[in-house]
């Protein structure tokens, strides 16, 4: 890519799709900074912050955090990492409010290399999440969270993939077989004859 911008790859998909699973392979094979916005928001909550209680609830109830507490995170981490790096950004855009305050905040000042889509249907993550929850010990990995956060996907985040996928700028991977045969599929997206 002719840009001394840093590049991003934009990961998306249900709870349980397999992002956070996939993106640790892709960081080890092709070295991408891994930055999980779930991980970023958990780390603010667990640091005792002031904003701690708000985040946690709003993650227990499956809901989308507000935008403008997530990306001075992103933007930190991002600094801190430097700018002149490959990002991975895990679990972002997850609705429309995400890509307006990352367009205000963020925007021209990165390349959007293309949007990864894990699909899988809900059952599948439904029990991932379920067998996660035997000892993750989060919040959001119980069976009523679960319900919740279906909801908030197919009502927040599938217009906007559709919306990518009309733009030429989704990646589609069928997420529901095991880690290793899915990373194979996501191998071939990040040859650099794919661009
Ligand atoms: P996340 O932490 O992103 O939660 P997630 O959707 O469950 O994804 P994760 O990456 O952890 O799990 P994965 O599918 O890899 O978000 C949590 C909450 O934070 C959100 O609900 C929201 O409240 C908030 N939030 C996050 N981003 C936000 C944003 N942009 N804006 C506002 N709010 C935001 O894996 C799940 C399990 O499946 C694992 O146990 C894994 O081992 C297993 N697994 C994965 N792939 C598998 C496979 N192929 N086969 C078998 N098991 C597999």
């Amino acid at each position: 890519m002719n840009s001394n911008k840093p590049e991003v790859v934009f990961v998306v998909g249900g709870p349980g799709s397999g992002k956070g699973t996939q993106c640790d392979n892709i960081k080890k094979h092709f070295g991408y900074e891994h930055l999980s916005t779930g991980d970023l928001l958990r780390k603010e909550r667990d640091s005792g912050s002031k904003l701690a209680s708000q985040i946690n609830q709003i993650m227990t109830e499956g809901k989308l955090v507000p935008t403008e507490i997530l990306i001075k995170l992103l933007k930190k981490e991002m600094e801190e990492i430097g700018w002149n790096k490959k990002f991975l950004i895990d679990g972002f855009p997850r609705g429309q409010e995400n890509i307006d305050v990352w367009n205000k905040y963020i925007g021209d000042s990165v390349t959007i290399k293309f949007v990864l889509f894990f699909d899988v249907d809900e059952e599948t993550m439904r029990k991932r999440l379920l067998k996660r929850g035997e000892t993750s010990g989060r919040s959001d990995d119980n069976e009523a969270s679960i319900i919740k956060r279906f909801k908030t996907f197919q009502s927040e985040s599938v217009p906007i993939i559709k919306n990518y996928e009309k733009l030429g700028k989704l990646r589609k991977v069928n997420s529901s077989a095991s880690i290793e045969e899915t990373f194979n599929k996501v191998k071939v997206l990040f040859t650099p004859s794919k661009f």
